[in-house]
């Protein structure tokens, strides 16, 4: 039957009214067809120019500059081979580590038969967003104690990077955001698909290889008064270099009088020091004097929860009335992106946060991988020394957190996969915690290498 013989059959005096209704539906729909002249695609569904795919146009996208390193480190057979590419921690063994407190945690859950799978609220899980604010901005802060934080689960930092992003290209009067140079490769595809035009300011000196202090200042203090800065809460990917807390004073007063909005990204909260405490210090002062600002939390790294995709973005406001007024525009960014978080990760944090226990048991398993990657910067520290490997490598020890960012220039990364079977991101950042004892003179070698030949 065509379109026609329908329309004219349904509008008899004989068809029953869901007939008429869909005798209407069908005739929008086939002006809607004919006005985009989309009748050639109708007839023939998957024919391209040439009889092909309709996708036959399309040019092989290269692989994450990250996550690309594992893709090719997977496909390599040799026996020594290593990846030092993406941030994931691994025991001495060479092992993922399932966090023994997250197992236990599993446990009560599994065991708790009066457990549904229910989706949850478009903010997830209200219990874990109560706490994950708690751990981030401390439990004593008025900032909760005024109610004026508004808090929602999100699918990691990623998730929780890119639902901020996208609220703030919606509501917030300045759409250019500064992001550090470097920074990790994610953060300008995030922003700029959020609806914010990013921009850079001086962060590292490769001569120093430390921070540019003044060249961050300057650059803040030249960005358009009200514009959103990224800050990396702690541990900064890739350079593994922190301001001092003097300096993150001196940040903060300087943003404060600019109006500028600080976004914390919160991936590493306890990998730089070992405390939790200590290294959401920065977004503490910054709550503490009374100003807005974003924070996007991920426990991938902290709790190894890696693939469970479990983060929150919170947004602390001025006053109750405005956060949740926040808070419900939040839900309007979330609900047609994903609908609502999962719920499995956020149940585990969840219950770690809420007994006092299982918390101070995470927070010695987090300690000691921390204590872990530390130990790692030392021995090949060490191991370059006693090769007598020209240059300074102190760096290898000063910087923090999950990565050290080498120096080691793109030639010589390459030259350290292709003879050494090491696998890194091509700006010379390697994951600390990708090594182990066992395999730390394979990388000491490779480096020695590159450094005493030209390559
Ligand atoms: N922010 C920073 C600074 C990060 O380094 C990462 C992860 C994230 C956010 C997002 O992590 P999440 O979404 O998993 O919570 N960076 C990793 C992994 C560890 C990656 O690139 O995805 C890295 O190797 O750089």
């Amino acid at each position: 039957m065509t379109s026609s013989e329908f329309s004219s059959s349904s509008s008899s005096s004989s068809s029953s009214p869901s007939d008429r209704r869909i005798g209407a539906l069908l005739r929008h729909l086939t002006a809607a067809t004919d006005s985009d002249n989309l009748s050639s695609v109708y007839a023939s569904p998957t024919s391209g120019v040439s009889g092909g795919s309709v996708f036959a146009h399309l040019v092989q996208a290269p692989e994450d500059p990250i996550l690309g390193v594992t893709v090719a480190y997977n496909k390599d057979p040799s026996p020594v081979k290593l990846n030092l590419g993406v941030g994931a921690y691994r025991t001495e063994e060479g092992k993922p580590l399932v966090l023994n407190v997250v197992r236990k945690a599993e446990q009560q859950l599994i065991n708790d038969r009066t457990r549904i799978k229910e989706y949850l609220p478009i903010v997830g899980l209200v219990e874990f967003n109560k706490l994950s604010a708690k751990l981030i901005l401390g439990a004593d802060s008025p900032a909760i104690r005024e109610n004026r934080v508004t808090t929602v689960e999100c699918l990691s930092g990623t998730g929780s990077l890119r639902v901020g992003g996208e609220f703030l290209a919606k509501h917030y009067h300045q759409k250019t955001i500064y992001i550090t140079q470097p920074t990790w490769g994610n953060h300008p595809k995030i922003f700029t698909l959020a609806g914010l035009t990013v921009k850079t300011y001086r962060y590292y000196d490769p001569s120093t290889r430390g921070l540019n202090f003044q060249g961050l200042i300057e650059d803040l203090g030249a960005a358009t008064p009200g514009s959103i800065v990224l800050l990396h809460a702690c541990a900064h990917n890739p350079t593994g270099v922190d301001p001092t807390i003097q300096q993150w004073e001196q940040i903060r007063q300087l943003m404060r009088s600019k109006g500028l909005m600080p976004f914390f990204d919160s991936a590493y909260q306890g990998f730089a020091s070992g405390s939790l405490d200590t290294d959401a210090k920065p977004i503490r002062m910054f709550v503490a004097d009374g100003g807005e600002c974003l924070v996007a939390q991920s426990y991938a790294k902290n709790m190894g929860l890696y693939g469970e995709r479990v983060g929150a973005l919170s947004i602390v406001c001025k006053s109750s009335d405005v956060a949740g007024k926040v808070e419900s525009q939040l839900k309007l960014v979330i609900r047609p992106m994903y609908s609502s978080p999962p719920i499995h990760g956020a149940s585990i944090v969840a219950v770690i946060l809420r007994d006092r226990n299982l918390f101070n048991e995470w927070t010695l398993e987090l300690k000691a991988m921390a204590d872990r990657i530390i130990s790692m910067r030392k021995q090949l520290f060490e191991a370059l020394r006693a090769r007598g490997t020209p240059g300074d490598w102190s760096h290898i020890i000063k910087q923090i957190g999950m990565f050290t960012f080498t120096g080691l220039n793109p030639a010589q990364v390459s030259y350290m996969t292709k003879e050494y079977h090491i696998y890194m991101t091509s700006d010379g950042r390697i994951s600390m915690a990708g090594l182990s004892s066992k395999t730390v003179p394979h990388l000491a070698d490779a480096i020695h290498a590159v450094a005493t030949k030209a390559v």
